[in-house]
């Protein structure tokens, strides 16, 4: 059975169902507003809760959105890198938000996967901390530390800025809160990267995944995603699409070189990653890659 979190209102069962009330809402109820000069349609704040955070892939034909730039995003994470050259090999605009080749402050993985000194990763203390005392109201990740400062001039400030995990009965829940958040490029791919992680915690505590909740303060739509956002109303929503149990987590370092290989045109070792979960995953990213020679 599901577990159903205490919130009655916004529920909801696929991430393509988050989507079509996202855009809804936002076109209905939006009202206008233009920081940094660039019009939007905003709702803030705006709040839902993804009942099975592995219904988590848009699969709508029309969005088009990319399975490639979600996990090649979520592996960009998992190492713990902020090298903009690698988000740019799947999507183009991040370059973008790079500061001397750098994303200083979208680098969610670098903020709490990294040992800071002497302490360790933010990960490490919150499930450190989740095994000690499962009932803590403290598990929360901090997207906001990292090198950059929050400088508030810079072309990009992390939107995310906490992760929190909170173990109730016996399934790990999450709750993401964003200061600002796209619904047609940002939140699919925010998403998913921050249930993988849960999912990525929920193996680690040995847990089932609970629900995941997620906070926006401002919900909004740019004036170029107008056309889009409508004509993702108009269409059917699809059956929902369901990812496997993740893989072990034993694998993700090798998924990780599998990735990096695959960048640099080299063939993937299959045989080195002992999961079909995650096999399948970098096969997405070989077809990416060779779709992406053919075009260039
Ligand atoms: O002015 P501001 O820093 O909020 O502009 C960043 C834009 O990128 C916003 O539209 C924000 O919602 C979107 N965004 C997002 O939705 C950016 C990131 C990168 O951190 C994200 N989701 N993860």
């Amino acid at each position: 059975m599901r577990s159903r979190s205490q919130l009655a209102s916004n529920e909801f069962s696929s991430a393509d169902e988050v989507q079509r009330w996202a855009i809804e809402l936002v076109l209905s109820n939006g009202t206008s507003v233009s920081p940094r000069g660039q019009h939007t349609m905003e709702v803030c704040p705006a709040s839902f809760t993804l009942l099975n955070p592995r219904s988590r892939c848009v699969t709508q034909a029309e969005r088009k959105w990319s399975f490639a730039l979600a996990i090649g995003e979520f592996l960009w994470h998992a190492s713990a890198s902020d090298d903009a050259r690698v988000l740019e090999y799947y999507a183009r605009p991040w370059a973008a938000f790079a500061v001397g080749g750098r994303i200083r402050g979208s680098c969610y993985g670098k903020s709490i996967f990294s040992t800071r000194g002497e302490s360790p990763s933010q990960w490490a203390s919150v499930l450190g901390l989740l095994t000690s005392d499962p009932d803590s109201r403290r598990a929360v990740l901090d997207f906001r530390v990292t090198d950059s400062n929050n400088e508030l001039d810079a072309p990009d400030v992390a939107c995310a800025s906490t992760l929190q995990f909170l173990v109730r009965q016996n399934r790990l829940n999450a709750v993401a809160v964003m200061r600002s958040n796209d619904v047609v490029w940002g939140l699919p791919y925010d998403m998913f990267v921050f249930t993988m992680f849960q999912e990525m915690a929920a193996q680690k505590l040995g847990l089932e995944l609970g629900w995941y909740h997620h906070h926006a303060a401002s919900l909004h739509i740019y004036d170029r995603h107008r056309g889009l956002a409508q004509a993702l109303l108009a269409a059917k929503v699809p059956n929902s699409h369901e990812m496997d149990v993740m893989g072990s987590l034993d694998c993700l370092p090798n998924v990780i070189e599998q990735e990096r290989r695959l960048r640099q045109g080299l063939a993937p070792e299959f045989a080195q990653i002992p999961s079909s979960y995650w096999v399948a995953l970098v096969k997405v990213l070989f077809d990416f890659g060779r779709r992406k020679l053919q075009s260039s």
